[in-house]
């Protein structure tokens, strides 16, 4: 009897998924039995693994290149298309790196079975993999993304380091994404570094005043004009983590650096100070389960979609042959 009720509910899954779109259509292990008997998502793991082993700055190359990649057109490896006017080219995208960690990733995943997995789903896989290693959690990925066919640096309409919490809100809600998601994704921030020229205002001549933020920590201020001086011709990069010990570390030392006054670029900072975002900053700094909740807003993320009909690409840097005629 059990087993006639389960018959009839596979049957009935088998028919749902047989007449809903594919557009759209993402789960957890897409790749399961798409590739003879490979392990996808492992070969890709192997892949970050042996990259993170001489660079454990991968995951916050891999982290910004998945926000950039979703934020715009959803997440369809746009970012990944070399051109004169692709997206890369955009000057928000100006330092983002990494793609030879993708294109190896094809390279691995193509040997087994070419044409199959998408160059959107490797950053992503990617992205949770390096996560993994740094430290945050192993969340489950969703993959099934065709790759898209367009990237015009035009499009890219990334929020910018000195956005108030409410522009940045509003940038984040026309992607369906809440201030809590928001709150959370930002702490990708936890890794990686900005150039000076992202925050050289907060140090000299904040708003015009002549003088730095009053809510940067007055030592914090001291630090970095040493490291940002005033007329310098190199843009050197500091930390966006100013816990020394964490920041190559996927955790919430981040939020407690906010609230240390020691966040780096403008719209960290602000996190903890405006209303609309303070209370949720000081949760996730006293919580104990941020990796699992920075995995669930990084699947959000991933979710964004284009609409627009794709492929799988060839070659994670170009549209394939026949269509670029
Ligand atoms: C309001 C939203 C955001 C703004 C304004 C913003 C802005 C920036 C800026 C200005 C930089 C410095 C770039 C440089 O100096 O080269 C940066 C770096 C970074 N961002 Fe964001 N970001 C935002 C959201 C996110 C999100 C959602 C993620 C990922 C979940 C993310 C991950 C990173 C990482 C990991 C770095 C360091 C990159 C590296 O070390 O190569 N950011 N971001
Ligand atoms: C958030 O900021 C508001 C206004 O600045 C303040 O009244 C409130 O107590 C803060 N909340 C938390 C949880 O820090
Ligand atoms: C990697 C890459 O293509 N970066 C580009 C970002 O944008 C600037 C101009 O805005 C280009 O000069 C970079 O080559």
């Amino acid at each position: 009897m059990a087993r006639m009720a389960a018959l009839v509910l596979a049957l009935a899954l088998a028919l749902v998924s047989l007449v809903s779109p594919c557009q759209g259509a993402l789960q957890a292990g897409f790749y399961k039995g798409k590739c003879g008997k490979a392990d996808v998502e492992g070969v890709v793991r192997r892949v970050v693994v042996a990259q993170f082993n001489k660079d454990r700055t991968i995951t916050a190359a891999l982290l910004r290149m998945q926000f950039h990649d979703c934020f715009v057109n959803g997440c369809d490896a746009s970012i990944l298309l070399d051109g004169k006017n692709s997206e890369k080219t955009a000057s928000p995208n100006l330092s983002v790196r990494g793609y030879e960690i993708i294109d190896a990733a094809k390279t691995a995943v193509e040997a087994l079975c070419p044409g199959v997995i998408s160059c959107a789903d490797i950053i992503v896989m990617a992205t949770r993999d390096a996560v993994s290693l740094s430290g945050g959690g192993q969340y489950p990925v969703q993959t099934g993304r065709k790759d898209g066919l367009v990237s015009l640096a035009s499009n890219v309409n990334l929020p910018g380091p000195s956005f108030s919490v409410s522009q940045a809100i509003s940038a984040f809600a026309q992607k369906g994404l809440s201030a809590t998601d928001m709150v959370f994704l930002l702490g990708g921030h936890t890794v990686g570094v900005a150039h000076c020229s992202f925050f050289q205002d907060r140090l000299y001549n904040f708003q015009n005043t002549g003088k730095p933020d009053p809510t940067m920590d007055p030592a914090l201020v001291r630090t970095l004009r040493s490291r940002c001086p005033e007329k310098s011709k190199v843009d050197n990069t500091v930390n966006l983590d100013q816990n020394q010990l964490s920041a190559l570390t996927v955790d919430n030392s981040y939020y407690k650096q906010l609230q240390a006054h020691r966040g780096i670029l403008q719209i960290d900072q602000e996190l903890a100070l405006d209303r609309l975002t303070n209370a949720t900053v000081s949760k996730i700094a006293k919580s104990l389960d941020f990796s699992t909740k920075f995995g669930e807003a990084m699947v959000k993320l991933g979710a964004l979609q284009s609409g627009s009909p794709g492929e799988i690409r060839k070659s994670c840097r170009a549209v394939n042959p026949s269509r670029s005629k």
